[in-house]
């Protein structure tokens, strides 16, 4: 059975107290606990200090370019159904220039897991305001504060049809590989949004900002509207489950289980795509 040591791939040139950290552990955790071996899984990351995930951690993985983790590892997972599949990236990466791929991954509930680093600004890029800012928050790239309001990535997964949606926090791994042990086991389409602080240009979104202000939900809610409401009451600063179905995912759906692994003999054929049609309809 694969150990910690087993899934330390390249040496990491993170910050030293970048939260990036906790969540690689976190993910490495849930695996080793999970009892996976490190050809067992695959990691799909963009571009950002958070995309250097998938070369960090030992496993199949792909470094993708800004915003295509997501429709990459739906690639990775239709071709082999047998491989857990997470993709993982910024909040830059997978809410900017990503949240289309994001938003159809979680209406179509594909069976994978996405884990994203949410640090409220471009880390790599050494501090522009992101998608995630908060309105009024000062950058070098909005120096007289930001105009915009911030995207909501939990509600939106959930509004959009995921199947499990939570979020974490950098500071407290012990609950964080408790979630993503469960995101990952999930099937269907998997959401975690996490708190990782960048300790070098974000001097708001910090530990202790987090420690005073977030709010730890014990159980998911009932319904999808419920697990809204409490998101907004708390202007999104919770950590737990917020919301999990059972319901088929895509491959499930579409009957290719089976079907694609057929295409390892070749290219689809008309027999097969006739199948998968009759299957799809019926
Ligand atoms: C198409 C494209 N646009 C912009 C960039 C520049 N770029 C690289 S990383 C990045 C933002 C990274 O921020 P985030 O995803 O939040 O990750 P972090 O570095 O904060 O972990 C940007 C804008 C790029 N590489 N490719
Ligand atoms: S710049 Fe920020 S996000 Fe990037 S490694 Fe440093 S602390 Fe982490």
């Amino acid at each position: 059975m694969a150990t910690m040591k087993d899934l330390r791939g390249d040496v990491s040139t993170w910050c030293p107290g970048c939260g990036h950290f906790s969540v690689m552990a976190g993910i490495q955790k849930a695996i080793v606990e999970l009892g996976y071996e490190p050809h067992e899984f695959a990691i799909i990351s963009g571009i950002g200090c958070s995309g250097k995930v998938s070369e960090y951690i030992r496993s199949n993985g792909f470094h993708t370019i800004h915003g295509r983790s997501v429709p990459v590892a739906q690639g990775v997972k239709m071709g082999n159904p047998d491989l857990k599949v997470i993709a993982s990236g910024g909040d830059g990466d997978g809410y900017g220039i990503g949240l289309g791929h994001f938003v159809h991954a979680s209406r179509r509930n594909i069976d994978m897991s996405y884990i994203v680093m949410d640090n409220n600004i471009y880390g790599l890029t050494k501090g522009q305001t992101s998608p995630r800012s908060s309105h009024g928050f000062e950058t070098k790239s909005a120096a007289q504060s930001n105009k915009e309001y911030p995207v909501d990535p939990i509600t939106t997964s959930i509004v959009n049809g995921a199947t499990f949606v939570a979020q974490g926090y950098a500071g407290n791994i012990k609950e964080l590989s408790n979630i993503l042990k469960r995101a990952i086991e999930h099937r269907g389409f998997s959401h975690v949004n996490i708190y990782s602080p960048c300790v070098t240009f974000n001097k708001v979104n910090t530990y202790d900002f987090y420690k005073e202000n977030l709010t730890t939900i014990e159980a998911p809610f009932e319904t999808r509207d419920e697990a809204i409401a409490s998101i907004r009451e708390h202007e999104g600063l919770v950590t737990g489950i917020l919301y999990e179905e059972s319901r088929d995912d895509f491959q499930t759906k579409l009957g290719t289980d089976f079907d694609m692994q057929s295409l390892e003999s070749g290219p689809m054929d008309e027999a097969l795509l006739k199948r998968v049609q009759k299957k799809f309809e019926s």
